[in-house]
């Protein structure tokens, strides 16, 4: 038995103009859509002093691209570009969201600029993480990031379809009767998603390079969660190895390696 559906009028819902975005967070609404873009978020002078620091890193290497990932720059927690996870404005949000306490699974910067400028298939993350799948992205803007520069656009309430059972491209005949999302971010705008959500970003189109943060947070007692964004303490159950730490046979590696 074959099936997928989902409520028009929800959709409908979220498609109507400023409904799933404000300077404050609607946690009503993260829950419906799976996403909200918290305005101004960090002042335009603080995404300003990430940008430097983003790109001083980046010069002195202490940030660095992932050669098997199209956008992603990666870098240490103690290095100045982490320090954004303890701005009192994000570790509210975190707070807000994770009112129990919120842990860090992944920071990292995702860009796009005139060497980079490919599109994203569209995909879940979940399916790319460890532990359980109570978590969000947190997409914050140190540039001007839109349709024009490579941003990315979302399928609001499409974390209620839960974990696809694989990690790939989603066949465009299942997202062409959902509706699209593509907000359009200022400097210091956090665009918030569940990390089930359907999404992608489209093709660099311009000179403005789109440089954003990529804040995995989730509840602190998850088993995978790096460190605590606030006064509570890591689960004594904790868990994060890579995949042939702790399978000695899975489809990753069968893909990677062997022919079936
Ligand atoms: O950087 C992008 O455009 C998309 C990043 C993303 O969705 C991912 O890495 O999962």
């Amino acid at each position: 038995m074959k099936f997928f559906e989902f409520p028009r009028e929800e959709l409908a819902f979220f498609s109507q103009p400023g409904q799933l975005e404000g300077s404050q967070l609607s946690l009503e609404i993260l829950a419906r859509a799976g996403v909200f873009v918290v305005r101004g978020l960090l002042p335009a002078q603080r995404a300003a002093y990430y940008l430097q620091a983003y790109e001083a890193a980046l010069t002195e290497g202490s940030a660095k691209a992932r050669q098997n990932h199209l956008t992603e720059v990666s870098f240490e927690l103690d290095t100045p570009l982490a320090k954004v996870l303890f701005e009192p404005e994000f570790a509210a949000l975190a707070a807000q969201i994770f009112e129990r306490g919120a842990g860090l699974h992944n920071i990292r910067v995702v860009r796009k600029d005139e060497n980079n400028r490919e599109p994203v298939f569209v995909h879940q993350d979940s399916p790319y993480c460890l532990g359980f799948f109570d978590r969000y992205s947190a997409f914050l803007a140190l540039t001007p990031c839109g349709a024009q520069n490579g941003g990315l656009f979302v399928y609001p309430g499409t974390h209620h379809l839960g974990y696809l059972g694989d990690a790939g491209a989603i066949h465009g005949d299942l997202t062409s009767p959902l509706y699209r999302f593509t907000p359009e971010l200022g400097p210091g705008d956090c665009l918030l998603m569940h990390s089930a959500i359907w999404h992608g970003s489209t093709r660099h189109e311009s000179s403005v390079p789109r440089v954003m943060y990529d804040i995995q947070i989730q509840p602190v007692v998850d088993p995978s969660s790096m460190i605590s964004l606030g006064e509570q303490p890591l689960s004594k159950w904790r868990l994060r190895l890579e995949n042939r730490e702790i399978f000695s046979t899975s489809r990753v590696q069968r893909g990677a390696t062997v022919s079936k």
